[in-house]
């Protein structure tokens, strides 16, 4: 089997509302999709996400370095001999969402052509993921209503709120008001995008002590290293590096340095194979891992799923998994559940997703 072609289609989907975080805001889905074609017809598909503010990649640039470097570099090359391509991907450095996506359109190709889930394959350890929700800037008030509507609605009780960049006084209140009003069973953690230093996280941290945070997330920028370890060393809860650890050996600097306790892992940024890598660094040290969202879509989230459930240590917390509510539509042809505050795997050979040619069609920005 040979890779034949590389489509890399830019697409734009509105958000039924915008979601606001501290490193920026997001208010239409502006992906790109990719389509691996092979000689014998098995199609690899994957969704890339730019996120401009996280890792300097945008729609035109993930388009470019597949086109110019990534596709004249690997077409001819057999899908299966993935250690060789990556080899090849990784002269180039950086371009963490083109990376991630053409490795996850890879273990499509792998999983199709052996008739076999990816899920199976990447070690098929559960049959589905807990749901966590992520709330982003809003008045106090509406994040209570959003979160009792997606519990009600959804039966999703683990969310993440987006705090940081912004008087610490409205995150302290928004904390208290979910937690008054979510009560005591509800898990609540927070994440930062970098928004804040090490000083205000430890007085934020200081000032919600008594309500059952469980995890802060990327408080502070990972190369302000001294602070950040000094925060760690103070912080009551794991620290989650997110943004700091794309690949395993950021992984490894931040926690190796003391820069983080804990890591998200997220597809969409590192693919399958060097999430695996950064789980077996994990668990190698006795860290807790957090299957993390990169504002992905339901082709995004699908393969998410498909890799948490596939481990015990990646199932074990929620994973955050239902951005794509925030869209008004996706481009995957059957729709992605989430019930009891659950979403199950697909036990489709491959990862599952299939495109409906006719939002394709209406969402592509190419033609
Ligand atoms: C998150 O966990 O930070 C915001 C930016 C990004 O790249 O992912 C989101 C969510
Ligand atoms: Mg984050």
């Amino acid at each position: 089997m040979k890779i034949e072609q590389i489509e890399a289609i830019p697409y734009s989907i509105p958000y039924v509302k915008p979601l606001r975080f501290a490193s920026g805001e997001v208010h239409e889905a502006e992906h790109v999709l990719i389509r691996v074609h092979t000689d014998d017809g098995v199609v690899g598909i994957a969704d890339a996400p730019p996120r401009p503010f996280t890792y300097g990649e945008t729609q035109e640039s993930i388009i470019a370095v597949m086109n110019k470097i990534f596709a004249p570099a690997i077409t001819g090359l057999d899908p299966l001999d993935r250690g060789k391509i990556h080899q090849v991907l990784n002269r180039t450095v950086n371009n963490h969402a083109a990376k991630g996506s053409l490795d996850i359109a890879l273990w499509d190709i792998v999983g199709k052509a052996t008739n076999t889930s990816v899920h199976q394959l990447l070690g098929g350890y559960t049959d589905s993921m807990q749901v966590s929700h992520m709330l982003g800037f809003k008045p106090a008030q509406q994040l209570l209503e959003e979160a009792l509507s997606f519990r009600e609605t959804y039966g999703i009780n683990t969310f993440k709120l987006k705090v940081g960049r912004r008087p610490l006084s409205l995150d302290v209140e928004a904390c208290r008001v979910l937690r008054a009003g979510l009560g005591a069973d509800t898990e609540l953690y927070l994440d930062a995008n970098r928004g804040w230093t090490a000083n205000e996280a430890l007085e934020v941290l200081r000032l919600t002590s008594d309500l059952g945070l469980t995890l802060l997330e990327e408080p502070c920028d990972a190369k302000e290293g001294v602070s950040r370890r000094r925060l760690v060393d103070k912080s009551p809860i794991p620290v989650v590096g997110d943004e700091s650890v794309p690949t395993a050996g950021d992984a490894s600097r931040e926690l190796l340095s003391g820069g983080c306790d804990a890591i998200s892992i997220k597809t969409a940024r590192s693919g399958f194979t060097e999430a695996q890598q950064i789980l077996g660094l994990c668990t190698g040290l006795g860290v807790d891992v957090v299957m993390g969202n990169q504002i992905d879509t339901q082709i995004g989230t699908l393969a998410t799923v498909t890799f948490g459930a596939a481990h015990e240590a990646t199932s074990r917390r929620a994973g955050e998994l239902s951005n794509f509510l925030d869209m008004s539509d996706d481009l995957l042809a059957d729709s992605t559940v989430i019930r009891d505050g659950r979403i199950a795997v697909r036990n489709d050979p491959g990862v599952g997703a299939s495109i409906d040619p006719a939002k394709l069609e209406r969402y592509r920005q190419d033609i």
